[in-house]
């Protein structure tokens, strides 16, 4: 029988990390499910393909150990794979290694760029694998797999599969099971964004795990992702949030700006009636803007309404940045088919807001997910 994920993770919690050198792959800071399933699958394979190791390469979640809880969908794929929260590695873990002097180097799959807390603590990057824009960075890195795909975990398992091993390996059901709930949530069952990668990946699926039944877990899994009750405001804020630091080399506010965004999937409409109001739900954002010590918060909704699935895009710009998010609006109108919302209408109330401070917008380009809006609003900036 061939080792399970549960076993190697079990393994690399009780070896103590004695090099000096520790080798980890971690995911990106939204670490979505696919950012998961991939590092935890390419630590796995990894260490299958090459199990005298003596110092196997870890998989790090890249946030608070405490955030995991917010991800409810990957809980429980997890789950359905044997994995509990403690056989994991977080954030505290690199900060840890990296506070006993320890050199960190890092393969970085769902990302190729470290950024925020991460890059404090990585020296080297080894390897990357991901599905977003090349930044052209670790140009020596092996693998160096960067190529548009519905998810990630797809180029992952790929790239084992055919780079890695010999033809006719059998890789343990809960690997590919992992891999695979990463695809159905990624691609909607490998309808939506589905790249060659993914449908290679869908053929090997369902021929080495043929009793999971796709369209199932993909329900599955999507409730399981859309189940948000009882989470505070801020704990939807934090729950799919992504960092970036913009540059303008004409020094427009000091040639940076920081702007976090968030992805909830739920309208805006929602969350003014869970968290008590527009004016209720505005503060917790501008805590949270505060608390992040960012410049802009931005929420980007996903949901369907009637059959129909929308965009919403909201900007909370800090008071010295509201004619720059307004100029960032401006400029990316076009591309993201802004469409002013009535505040008014949505919260149901008179309550009434500076739309400088907080600028809602149906965003009726609804193929732009952040991994495209991203480098638009720092474009945007970036021309300013
Ligand atoms: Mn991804």
């Amino acid at each position: 029988m061939s080792l399970t994920i549960r076993s190697f993770l079990n393994l690399l919690k009780t070896t103590p990390v004695t090099a000096n050198t520790v080798r980890i792959v971690c995911g990106n800071e939204s670490a979505d499910l696919d950012s998961v399933a991939s590092a935890i699958s390419y630590a796995y394979l990894s260490y299958i393909h090459n199990d005298s190791d003596p110092q196997p390469i870890i998989p790090v979640i890249n946030i608070p150990r405490e955030d995991l809880r917010l991800r409810r969908d990957i809980v429980h794929v997890l789950r359905d794979v044997n994995v509990s929260e403690d056989l994991l590695f977080f954030l505290e873990d690199m900060r840890e290694w990296h506070g006993a002097q320890k050199t960190i180097n890092a393969v970085l799959v769902d990302h190729n760029e470290v950024v925020n807390e991460a890059k404090k603590y990585v020296s080297k990057v080894v390897g990357v694998v991901d599905h977003h824009k090349d930044m052209k960075l670790y140009l020596d890195a092996q693998p160096r797999i960067i190529q548009v795909c519905g998810s990630c975990s797809s180029l992952v398992f790929k790239h084992f599969m055919e780079d890695v091993f010999s033809a006719g390996f059998k890789p343990s059901p809960d690997v590919v099971q992992l891999c695979l709930a990463a695809g159905l949530v990624d691609t909607t069952n490998f309808t939506h964004r589905v790249e060659q990668p993914d449908l290679d990946c869908r053929e090997m699926y369902s021929t080495l795990i043929p009793d999971v039944s796709m369209q199932t877990y993909t329900k599955t899994i999507k409730n399981a992702k859309n189940d948000i009750s009882g989470f505070t405001a801020r704990d939807l804020l934090r729950k799919d949030y992504k960092q970036f630091e913009f540059a303008n080399e004409r020094g427009v506010h000091g040639g940076k700006l920081v702007m976090g965004i968030s992805s909830i999937v739920k309208p805006m409409e929602w969350l003014y009636e869970e968290f008590n109001g527009l004016t209720r739900f505005k503060a917790s954002c501008v805590a949270y803007r505060e608390e992040k010590n960012i410049d802009i918060l931005t929420i980007m909704t996903s949901f369907v309404d009637n059959g129909a699935f929308k965009r919403q895009i909201t900007m909370i710009p800090s008071d010295s940045t509201k004619e720059i998010a307004q100029s960032i609006l401006d400029n990316t109108a076009e591309y993201l088919k802004l469409e002013r919302q009535d505040i008014r209408t949505l919260s149901n109330s008179a309550e009434t807001l500076d739309p400088a401070e907080y600028q809602e917008f149906e965003q009726c380009n609804i193929d732009a997910s952040r991994k495209q809006v991203a480098p638009y609003l720092q474009k945007a900036f970036s021309d300013m």
